[in-house]
């Protein structure tokens, strides 16, 4: 079937070939699109890097061939050498999905070569595409003469309708289906060099910005509106909230025209999302970890969701440990110096998976969630189809698929057998918190199904699907089903409407005296758009409040969610990539350290940022006293864009305004002088400047407090005294609080405490000299300016003064 779709697709392509030649000597070159981009798409064309960015054909599964470097090349050092071919297709190739584009037309050149005694004098040879499936393309074709280097020079159009998702480029004998019956007319070695195909700049990527406002202005859930996190996990260190998450946004791809991107594909994501928050309103991105997958801390594993973080001392040094499913067969756990890294994996293979004694039965052995208590670190992991070992009514309400396991006091090693947790409705998302002398497994529902014996009726009071489940028990091992408690959070999607069904995965974090309860919900794919979701989830926090007997009361998930815990600090040096609340802008990792966070920390800048763009801050303060500058650590990318600061308001008054007027693509910092801000508001930076660029990236942000002086009215004399000089100084309180005054002289120094308001603070100082030359004093004053310690220095003169003799 796919060999006639082959034979069907080749004679639509020599006509193609010929309007494409057409189009190069000139026909209408005027209106030709490509002449003016001369872009190289091919890598290593020559082979002077060896056989990298080349492969063998493997479109159909008979496809095969040895490709080598060889040292007979048409130009430079080295060649391709394409030897033991199977098919007529088997050849060198290269893949230009991504750079080539439909209706443009590039120039193919290309220097073939064959040799083979046995074969013919002449021989054909194809430059083909490879579409996808079954679809190949010949591109340009030349006839060679054995033994001597002959060129492709051609060009070819890709048609306007043609799919260009998948391009691969390779190099082929004519088709047919029976080449084994004469190899050494089809099958020959041939040697490829000085491949280039020249067109037509690539695209760029198709932008991930996303261009709602995703997270509305006095709302808190979901907790960013500039990327997707699913399954978070809260940890509490330092008096900062750290949430993990599996990174939704990484196989997000939106249609540039329709804006709809293809539903999540879990087998995309290898990454983890990390922000952080003191008042769980603003954020902080510190963007993904790269954890498994070729480049990651664990190259051997392939994803990374559902993470569950915890921190201990281990041989006296504080650890973070990350750990993680390795899509639904196998758990891990990453190690980090701080919160945000860096990491390290201390394994060499999984940390839970088909040998860890007590979890064979576990269908998944995924979803790991880290506990520890009193020192004594725990596991809890597992969900997916029950046994069929099982009755079909037990495997729906019982089915004792998630584990829980001791961990060594390295933290990267399982101890014992792992023990079951008897979870009702159980399919995911385990996760273990303690309070007053209580544990509480949490844990998400399942949907039924043949999994679980098929429809069956659950017990009365077990959850129904996609729900938050609990049970509460005595201790962290010990988890019969009559421990359970009952749903503590319903599916989100009763809360959040159409589109916003599917599953769920929660955590449990003690912060400031509260307990806070996360989990997830598609509300921003919501936003972008409408009821129609494709799966990509954001992060929700709530508070979660107990019941006198230490049951939980069930959770209502709101867009409002959590209050802001405390007023942001303006006054010090902050990430830029920090909001409550934002449009239209996007976030990158860059190079260097975090100014706010400390060198091992990743740094980000918010980048995308358009004419119209803003992000926020929700409840400044900015004290009595006032600020009196932002300063901004900006890279402009255009001329003419300023950064604007409002308050309480995207469109509320513009208090500064900072010019961006630093040299292009050069980081620089920019000064808006501010004008009547105290007290506490939401702070709204937006950006303007020229429309259809880019205006510039932004790394950093620092307020600069109103200068703060302690008011103080000076005098000092020189006077006699029985015959000696005296220098006396006097410091009078102006401020409307006590201060502490020190009065400092070449003869002496002292101090006064608590000076009240409107009080002097007076001493004489004796120079044990019957004459003292014109000089000054030095008066320290120290107090309080809006909650900020203040000292204040200043110098009075006093002039020369004689006893007289
Ligand atoms: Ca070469
Ligand atoms: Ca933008
Ligand atoms: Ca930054």
């Amino acid at each position: 079937m796919e060999q006639r779709m082959r034979r069907a697709t080749r004679g639509r392509v020599a006509a193609l070939a010929t309007v494409g030649l057409m189009l190069a000597t000139g026909f209408v070159a005027p209106a030709s699109p490509v002449q003016a981009a001369d872009t190289n798409l091919v890598v290593n064309g020559g082979f002077e890097d060896g056989l990298a960015s080349w492969f063998v054909n493997n479109g159909n599964a008979t496809d095969g061939a040895q490709l080598s470097a060889t040292s007979d090349a048409y130009a430079g050092a080295n060649a391709a050498l394409v030897t033991s071919r199977t098919t007529t297709g088997s050849g060198p190739m290269q893949d230009l999905s991504g750079k080539v584009q439909a209706g443009q037309a590039y120039t193919l050149t290309a220097r073939i070569k064959y040799e083979n005694e046995s074969g013919p004098a002449t021989k054909q040879f194809f430059a083909t595409m490879h579409y996808g499936g079954g679809t190949y393309t010949n591109l340009v074709s030349v006839t060679a003469t054995k033994g001597q280097w002959t060129q492709f020079n051609g060009t070819f159009t890709i048609p306007t309708t043609q799919s260009v998702s998948t391009a691969r480029l390779f190099f082929e004998t004519p088709w047919t289906s029976t080449p084994s019956t004469d190899p050494a007319l089809h099958l020959m070695d041939f040697k490829l060099d000085d491949v280039s195909v020249v067109g037509a700049a690539p695209p760029a990527p198709a932008s991930k910005t996303i261009e709602v406002v995703g997270k509305l202005p006095g709302e808190h859930n979901p907790l960013i509106g500039h990327k997707f996190g699913a399954d978070g996990f809260g940890l509490v260190h330092d008096g900062r909230v750290y949430m993990y998450m599996t990174n939704d946004t990484q196989g997000y791809a939106p249609n540039p025209t329709t804006g709809v991107s293809p539903g999540i594909n879990y087998g995309d994501i290898n990454q983890i999302t990390v922000i952080s928050s003191e008042d769980l309103v603003n954020w902080t991105d510190h963007g993904e970890i790269q954890v498994a997958g070729p480049n990651g801390v664990a190259p051997f594993t392939a994803n990374s969701w559902a993470p569950g973080i915890t921190k201990k001392v281990v041989n006296g040094v504080e650890k973070f440990f990350l750990y993680y499913a390795n899509g639904g067969g196998s758990s891990n756990v990453i190690t980090g110096a701080s919160p945000l890294g860096p990491w390290t994996s201390e394994r060499t293979s999984t940390l839970i998976d088909g040998r860890t004694p007590g979890a064979e039965a576990v269908a998944w052995k995924f979803d790991p969630a880290p506990f520890v208590d009193d020192g004594q670190p725990y596991l809890y992991f597992g969900g997916g189809p029950a046994s069929t070992s099982m009755p079909p009514a037990e495997r729906f309400n019982n089915p004792k698929n998630i584990r829980s396991i001791e961990l060594g006091d390295d933290m990267v090693s399982t101890e014992g057998t792992a023990a079951v947790v008897d979870a009702p409705v159980a399919f995911e998302a385990g996760h273990v918190f303690k309070r007053q002398g209580k544990y509480y497994f949490s844990y998400s529902s399942h949907f039924g199904g043949n999994d679980f014996g098929g429809s069956q009726q659950p017990l009365p009071g077990y959850p129904g699907g996609g729900q938050i489940g609990y049970m509460i028990s005595d201790g962290p091992m010990s988890w019969p089903k009559e421990t359970y408690a009952g749903v503590l959070f319903p599916n989100q999607s009763q809360f959040f409407g159409a589109g916003t069904g599917g599953n769920n995965h929660q955590s449990v974090f003690e912060f400031g005296g509260k307990y806070y309860f996360t989990y997830h919900a598609p509300t921003l794919n919501k936003r972008i758009n409408g009821n129609t979701t494709q799966g990509y989830r954001s992060p929700h926090i709530q508070e979660l409040t107990f019941n006198p007997d230490g049951t939980i009361q069930q959770v209502v998930g709101t867009y409002a969610g959590v209050d802001q815990v405390r007023d942001f600090d303006p006054y010090r040096v902050f990430e830029a990539e920090t909001f409550g609340w934002s449009k239209g802008v996007a976030t990158t990792k860059v190079d260097g350290s975090s100014a706010q966070f400390g060198a091992a920390a990743p740094n980000l800048v918010v980048r995308d940022i358009d004419n119209g763009d803003w992000t926020a801050l929700s409840s400044v303060n900015f004290g009595d006293n006032g600020a009196q500058s932002l300063t901004a650590r900006v890279r402009a990318l255009a001329a003419g864009g300023q950064i604007q600061v409002r308050l309480d308001d995207v469109n509320g008054p513009v208090v500064g305004t900072a010019t961006v007027d630093s040299a292009v693509g050069q980081w620089a910092e920019v000064t808006a002088e501010l004008d009547g801000v105290s007290g506490v508001h939401d702070v709204y930076f937006t950006y303007t400047g020229p429309t259809g660029v880019d205006l510039f990236e932004i790394d950093n942000w620092a307020f600069a407090a109103a200068s703060l002086d302690l008011p103080v009215t000076l005098t000092a004399s020189a006077r006699c005294v029985g015959g000696n000089a005296y220098v006396a100084v006097q410091a009078r309180n102006d401020h409307d609080a006590p201060v502490g005054i020190t009065l400092e002289t070449p003869y002496g120094e002292r101090s006064f405490t608590a000076v009240a308001p409107g009080a002097n603070a007076y001493q004489s100082f004796n120079t044990r000299a019957v004459s003292v030359s014109a000089g000054s004093a030095t008066v320290r004053v120290t107090g309080a300016i809006g909650g900020h310690d203040v000292t204040t220095v200043r110098t009075v003169q006093h002039p020369a003064g004689t006893c007289g003799g």
